[in-house]
């Protein structure tokens, strides 16, 4: 099969009208910070157990195509020993991974941070691909503040996110695009928009100038909110408005899928406004989820760790995931939540 054929096949098998991606990838310390919520400590045994937990819950595939994996989890098994990534074969959802090794400070720039890790990048997708893995993401942060992110750091990260996009189609891997501008302060959801239009025009620019195929790509951006700590929340709608008015004015319409990160908005939050996006009208690309904390948050606290709460931490997760299939076709609505 040619790259090019390998590529489309993934995406094809991503991409469909009523599905979305679970993002499952946390990093060491990430994980750590979840689990110390429930007062679970960060063993790899205990990792495996809640992943193998989650991976498992019956029928998730009806609401999940992809899942995003960590590293380690490629190599785990099931409590039935079955590879990780096969369970999620065995379910009808592609499995991926996780390539980018986290941020660091920018050097020369205060306060901003460029995220790492393409040194050996080829090496080890090829590594990843043996294990099952199909497409890959990498993640950018971008922070709100009066001064940031500067020019600086924001051509900093869309090179780099670029440079991973193109080395992930050279090796036949979907690449999912992350550059996330922070839910963190107390901007107002037009500041968030501002530096948004600003942070996606540039990645555009940057995929261009690396000869990125965005017919094989996966846009996983935030949604224009507030900040968390701005003194109003937004309705639904207003979210939708702005998100949409953004994406239309950056994103070619090449781009197959638009699946959003969460990033600290609530699970039903999360979910009314990827519903309010999805009602908002037909657009150029598919828009859908690729939530972490908004699928796994309940989960999370209904495991607790113990595998007698097995049951519970399954039917929380699906849910989730089929509360944001619904609304990844505009068709939910919050009395949902108590059914
Ligand atoms: C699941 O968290 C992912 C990994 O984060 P770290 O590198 O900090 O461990 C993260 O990239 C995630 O995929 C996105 O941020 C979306 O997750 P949320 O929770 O924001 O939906």
């Amino acid at each position: 099969m040619s790259i090019q054929t390998e590529l489309q096949q993934t995406i094809e098998d991503m991409i469909d009208s009523t599905r979305g991606i679970l993002a499952a990838d946390e990093s060491s310390p990430t994980i750590a910070k979840r689990f110390k919520s429930i007062n679970v400590e960060s063993t790899e045994e205990n990792r495996r157990a809640y992943r193998s937990l989650i991976l498992s819950t019956p029928d998730l595939g009806k609401y999940i195509c992809g899942v995003i994996l960590f590293e380690e989890t490629l190599a785990q098994k099931s409590d039935d020993g079955v590879p990780l990534p096969e369970v999620c074969i065995q379910q009808g959802i592609v499995p991926g991974i996780k390539v980018d090794k986290g941020k660091i400070p920018l050097a020369n720039a205060s306060g901003e941070e460029i995220t790492q890790g393409l040194d050996g990048l080829a090496q080890r997708l090829e590594q990843y691909k043996t294990q099952g893995a199909r497409f890959a993401k990498w993640r950018n942060v971008y922070h709100i503040s009066d001064r940031t992110p500067t020019h600086q750091a924001v051509i900093a990260n869309s090179e780099v996110l670029a440079r991973y996009a193109a080395i992930c189609q050279s090796k036949g891997v979907v690449p999912i695009v992350e550059p996330e501008v922070l839910i963190d302060g107390d901007h107002t959801i037009e500041r968030c928009s501002e530096v948004s239009q600003f942070v996606f025009h540039e990645l555009y620019h940057a995929l261009q100038r690396h000869h990125v195929v965005l017919e094989h790509t996966i846009l996983k951006p935030n949604m224009m909110v507030a900040g968390k700590n701005f003194a109003h929340k937004e309705s639904p709608e207003r979210v939708a408005e702005e998100t949409i008015k953004i994406l239309r004015r950056t994103v070619p319409a090449a781009v197959p899928s638009i699946n959003f990160l969460s990033g600290g908005q609530t699970p039903e939050e999360a979910t009314a406004n990827l519903n309010a996006i999805n009602q908002a009208g037909s657009q150029p690309w598919e828009l859908s989820f690729s939530y972490g904390r908004a699928l796994q948050q309940p989960a999370l606290k209904a495991w607790q760790g113990k595998a007698e709460n097995s049951d519970k931490t399954q039917a929380a997760l699906f849910q989730r995931a089929r509360l944001n299939s619904l609304a990844r076709t505009g068709k939910y609505t919050s009395d949902m939540e108590n059914n």
